[in-house]
């Protein structure tokens, strides 16, 4: 027998002797008893068939959606308004004890085609408060937290140029957050980003920049979310990643790992799960030991479904659970690593 072969034994007995240990707890509870709420991303067909939902309810203190949260599906047409799938989702988390995130009330990706008929300011305003409010009046009180604004920073560090910026100006984002703040004021107000995580990168800084001014000027806003959507061969510089969670700590804004997946080459080598585990779970260690990260949502659970494949060609197997539903070893890796972490 190879020594991968022995090293990946170990590893699984390791996994299943630390889920056991625990007097059989779930990841769910592990991470809420150490302050931090564990979920995935669901398509809207999730909630239904026994063998996922057992996985959810074991798995899942927050739930998110991949896609029927996003303007484009719920209000695909000025006077149509999609509720069935959200209310569905939202049903579900309430049935199971589950916070939601709503993901995402305005991104420059789904924008359906009725929007770019608004020319003014007072017409970006309109729209853009009328979607806020009916949404967050409807759900008032039920949704943790709101993804208020997805992606609107360039790797630069400038304002993406989306047709909020367009017709509403730069202060678009403070006036989200605003409208969502009057409409359900017990709602968490986020902001979702990806490659903001490492301080010392100029889209970090500059999303800290504009986070802390808010925070100084009472704008109401409680957390940032870092999609980390990573690759396990890609160097991860870890110490920035930290100095820039302590420094949102500092201005007392919290952080959610929002979209997490490590994309591995798909290759069958022992190595590269390898490498992806040992990623996963020092991401987790980081989530549980920065107490203001309060989540940590994977974009999806199994490999029957995620972005990636289709999006790098090559990777995949990037979720916890393979095709089959079984959970895999870096599943196993990260429970054991929550258990591991004592206060
Ligand atoms: O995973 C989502 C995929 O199914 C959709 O086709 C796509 C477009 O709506 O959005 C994907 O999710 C994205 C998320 O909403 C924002 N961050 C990047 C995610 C992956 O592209």
């Amino acid at each position: 027998m190879n020594i991968n072969k022995i090293a990946s034994i170990v590893a699984v007995s390791a996994g299943i002797f630390a889920v056991t240990a625990c007097g059989g707890k779930s990841m769910r509870k592990l991470a809420a008893e150490r302050g931090l709420d564990t979920g995935y991303a669901l398509a809207a067909g999730d909630i239904y068939p026994e063998k996922t939902v057992k996985i959810l309810q074991n798995d899942c203190n927050i739930i998110t959606s991949e896609n029927c949260m996003k303007w484009g599906y719920m209000r695909p047409k000025k006077d149509f308004w999609n509720w069935g799938d959200p209310d569905a989702l939202v049903a579900f988390a309430e049935k199971n004890g589950m916070k939601v995130k709503w993901h995402t009330l305005a991104w420059h990706q789904s924008n359906p085609p009725f929007l770019a008929d608004m020319k003014t300011r007072a017409d970006g305003i309109a729209m853009l408060d009328d979607y806020i409010t009916t949404i967050m009046t409807r759900y008032k009180g039920r949704i943790y937290a709101y993804d208020v604004i997805n992606e609107m920073f360039n790797e630069d560090g400038t304002l993406r140029d989306t047709i909020w910026l367009e017709t509403i100006g730069p202060d678009y984002i403070e006036h989200a957050l605003q409208t969502a703040h009057a409409a359900d004021p017990a709602a968490k107000l986020y902001l979702n980003e990806y490659n903001n995580e490492a301080a010392g990168y100029a889209k970090s800084d500059a999303m800290y920049a504009m986070v802390k001014d808010f925070k100084e000027r009472g704008v109401p806003i409680d957390g940032i979310g870092m999609q980390l959507h990573l690759a396990a061969d890609q160097p991860f510089d870890e110490a920035a990643v930290r100095r820039n969670l302590q420094r949102y700590a500092a201005i007392g804004i919290d952080v959610s790992f929002s979209e997490v997946d490590v994309r591995k080459k798909v290759d069958g080598k022992p190595e590269s799960a390898q490498a992806q585990q040992d990623l996963y779970c020092r991401l987790m260690r980081i989530a549980l030991e920065e107490k203001n990260v309060k989540s940590f949502i994977c974009w999806g659970f199994s490999d029957i479904h995620s972005w990636v494949p289709a999006s790098f060609p090559g990777y995949g197997e990037a979720l916890f659970y393979n095709t089959a539903l079984k959970p895999k070893l870096v599943y196993k890796a990260v429970v054991k690593t929550i258990a591991e972490n004592h206060e």
